[in-house]
């Protein structure tokens, strides 16, 4: 059941005044807020259990082991995993990726190799690729945008060649809200044995996504913008993948054993965390993965998409406002980005903050997404599971009170 009163009385951060006014908060893109469960988990941890994992074995340091470990099994089964063995702790989707391009890229791509990109990716599907390149002397290719926000996939199949070795994709755009057709995609990436790694920033929280039914190698998922904390996010990798991969990072942790000439690696997923983890925010993200399942994410995907279907006619109809991307939700869910005539981004922002309106202002870490549309930088809202057709009238108000004043 979708009780959305519900849902608002469960994140305490709803009850805030900005300004005096009830705060609308549509910048869920960047960070999703977070539960009283997950404020709570993090608080019981460090009150009754704090202790270091994988090391004591007095009864707190089994204790948080134990939470750590189910955090992780939870996350597998959200996502589909085969086993634990699959998901790595790392701090974001920016780690994420470049756990991959140090590790599986440095040790399989070579001179002459290729990696197909987009256009629209965030900068962390982009800047990773861009040193990589430089360093092994690979081809980045970029499957283009086309104006309505979807990727031309005819041009895709032409640049398809048997040198590219990896196709990384983001899942949906944080710019446009696009959803890109990542299944088939990612089938035409193993027909010529490239690997698939899907950015799963924006999607994993806001739609289900099942990593056996993507078949996708790789996906890269940030805990802060699914209701988890800032600073723990996973990688998820096929077993046979992550095995054949050097480690990423050395030190305490992910080894087994470690003698003065060499060392031999922890097994899977250890051998990917060296050091001590981030182990309350760990436990905190299962707590938010269980939030979600209750609500269920068919629930929040169909939510997201009702919501984004009327922000699109609201916004639509609004003579000083143009839309980027695609108009429609037939392809698109969460994300709108938009400019307002005559009005600068960040001023647009900065008026709907007197209003209590939390909106993004500015390119979204996706440059070249913007330089391709020849959009200047944008205003965006971004909606998530506790919005209401209500706050988007109150982003309406807003952005007519803003015109005004300029005018
Ligand atoms: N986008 C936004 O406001 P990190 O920063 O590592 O948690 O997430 C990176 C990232 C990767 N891919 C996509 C599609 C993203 O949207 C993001 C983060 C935020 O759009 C912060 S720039």
């Amino acid at each position: 059941m979708f009780n959305i009163s519900k849902i608002r009385k469960d994140f305490p951060i709803l009850k805030r005044k900005i300004n005096g006014k009830p705060l609308v908060y549509l910048d869920n893109a960047a960070t999703t807020q977070k539960p009283q469960t997950v404020i709570d988990s993090l608080v019981d941890y460090y009150t009754y259990h704090n202790a270091n994992i994988h090391r004591g074995i007095h009864t707190l340091a089994e204790e948080a082991t134990a939470m750590h470990e189910e955090a992780r099994s939870k996350i597998a089964k959200f996502i589909g995993a085969k086993s634990t063995k699959e998901i790595v702790f790392v701090r974001n989707s920016t780690e994420a990726i470049n756990l991959v391009a140090y590790s599986w890229g440095r040790s399989f791509l070579k001179k002459g190799d290729a990696i197909i990109l987009s256009e629209s990716e965030h900068h962390s599907n982009i800047v990773p690729w861009q040193i990589l390149a430089k360093e092994k002397k690979i081809k980045l290719y970029f499957i283009p945008v086309k104006d309505d926000g979807k990727l031309d996939l005819d041009y895709f199949k032409k640049i398809f060649t048997p040198q590219v070795k990896l196709v990384s994709l983001v899942h949906i755009s944080n710019v446009l809200g696009t959803i890109n057709p990542v299944e088939e995609i990612g089938e035409l990436a193993h027909e010529v044995g490239a690997l698939f790694l899907v950015d799963a920033a924006q999607s994993v929280p806001r739609m289900p996504v099942n990593v056996r039914k993507l078949d996708c190698d790789f996906l890269a998922v940030s805990g802060h913008k699914m209701l988890g904390p800032t600073g723990i996010g996973f990688l998820y990798a096929k077993e046979e993948i992550l095995s054949s991969m050097p480690p990423f990072l050395g030190g305490g942790d992910m080894i087994r054993e470690v003698y003065l000439d060499h060392s031999e690696w922890n097994e899977l997923p250890f051998k990917f965390e060296a050091g001590t983890p981030n182990i309350a925010d760990a436990i905190a993200l299962g707590t938010a993965v269980d939030y979600l399942e209750k609500i269920g994410m068919e629930n929040i995907f169909r939510h997201e998409k009702k919501l984004t279907d009327f922000a699109l006619r609201r916004l639509g109809k609004l003579s000083y406002l143009s839309i980027y991307g695609p108009k429609t939700v037939e392809n698109k869910t969460g994300v709108i980005s938009f400019s307002v005539k005559g009005i600068h981004p960040h001023d647009v922002a900065q008026l709907l903050d007197q209003e209590a309106v939390a909106i993004r202002s500015g390119f979204h870490c996706a440059m070249p997404l913007h330089q391709k549309l020849q959009m200047p930088s944008t205003c965006r809202a971004s909606f998530y599971v506790y919005n209401t057709t209500e706050d988007i009238d109150r982003l309406v108000e807003g952005l007519d009170k803003a015109v005004k004043i300029f005018q």
